[in-house]
């Protein structure tokens, strides 16, 4: 599996006017060779023929034995050093490196690689491995199925449990703690839970706020099962709402269907954002969805491609996408509903549609 796709890579790198390329990004690390070390702590050199995995004594043992095939292990703490040596040794002359290099790190590269010889040149390289790790194979379909089902299941058993008085972080808490027993490894983001005027910061982090009669609760969250991540929202209810936050809600609930409904191999990530940003703005809250329709998610929260209003990014089976639109009135109101779509060869699969989108009015 690493090895078909390294040398998915290294197809590539022509197009990009390199023989070789210098990964450094840490979910990048893992979907090439399994590396569980992170941004920073190794590096993959994947040169015309050869592959390099430069990482340091703390993941030797492990990795001697779990080097994807035709991998070779090189142990150092100067990994950029040894990298540019094993690039001579490649016979790499123009190296391509991942955008999100941090300066200091280009700022070495280019003063040591450029020496090599007068025609070495380092190429900043616009997300080639993001862009293979859009489309998922079957097995991180799999894995992308359960990290959605057990937040499906957790949500589901948290929704009875709550009542108005509970804080914010209460909940957040809880939801942690049920989706981990469920055999979560990890939150992929703090969870967020957002209540009553809070509901409209689209990312507002849980406080020690109650959550009251009368207001709406928005809860975002994703979780990790074997190494990938759902991300799902959902707003509800605290016992009466005004009947602005009513006509907001079905709003949004409408614009989430529509936009999902759309959904097949082949449409633009632009028409899903449309399907969903008409809807809206046709009920005059254009203003007041203040965010793209949705994103790829993976072994990252937020991959590619982009479900936005001036995405490029064509929708193929096999991507996983999120769909979220919603509505943020300031100092009064918010709502955001989020699915996590697969993209099928004739349509879409909803793996979070265990989850009512009904109004749920908790007391
Ligand atoms: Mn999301």
């Amino acid at each position: 599996m690493y090895s078909e796709r390294i040398a998915r890579v290294r197809k590539n790198l022509a197009a990009f006017n390199i023989n070789g390329f210098l990964i450094t990004d840490g979910d990048n690390l893992k979907y090439l060779t399994g590396f569980y070390g992170g941004t920073g702590d190794g590096v993959l050199l994947i040169g015309p023929d050869q592959t390099a995995l430069i990482t340091d004594a703390r993941y030797e043992t492990d990795f001697r034995d779990h080097l994807p095939e035709g991998v070779e292990l090189l142990i150092t703490r100067d990994y950029y050093g040894v990298a540019m040596l094993v690039a001579k040794r490649y016979k790499i002359n123009n190296l391509g490196f991942e955008e999100s290099l941090p300066f200091r790190i280009f700022d070495f590269l280019d003063e040591t690689f450029e020496g090599v010889d007068a025609d070495s040149d380092i190429v900043p390289v616009p997300e080639l491995v993001g862009w293979l790790r859009q489309v998922k194979d079957a097995n991180e379909l799999a894995a992308l199925r359960r990290a959605a089902q057990v937040s499906v299941d957790a949500y589901n058993e948290m929704l009875p449990m709550l009542h108005a008085g509970m804080t914010e972080r209460e909940i957040a808490n809880l939801l942690d703690r049920l989706v981990k027993a469920r055999g979560a490894e990890k939150a992929s983001f703090d969870t967020i839970v957002a209540s009553g005027v809070r509901g409209a910061l689209p990312h507002g982090e849980a406080t020690d706020k109650k959550i009251m009669p009368g207001e709406l609760v928005t809860v975002d969250f994703g979780y990790f099962v074997d190494g990938y991540t759902s991300d799902i929202t959902r707003t509800f209810a605290v016992g009466q709402i005004d009947d602005e936050s009513r006509k907001i809600y079905d709003i949004v609930k409408t614009a989430n269907e529509k936009a999902i409904s759309v959904i097949k191999a082949g449409i633009s990530g632009t028409s899903i954002d449309e399907a969903a940003r008409e809807i809206i703005a046709d009920a005059g809250y254009g203003k007041e969805f203040n965010h793209s329709t949705g994103h790829g998610v993976g072994l990252a929260i937020h991959e590619g491609p982009a479900v936005s209003a001036n995405s490029d990014d064509q929708i193929e089976a096999g991507m996983l996408l999120t769909i979220e639109p919603g509505i943020y009135v300031p100092n009064h109101v918010g709502v955001r509903i989020e699915d996590d779509i697969i993209v099928t060869a004739d349509g879409f699969e909803n793996l979070t549609a265990g989850i009512t989108k009904d109004l749920v009015v908790i007391n």
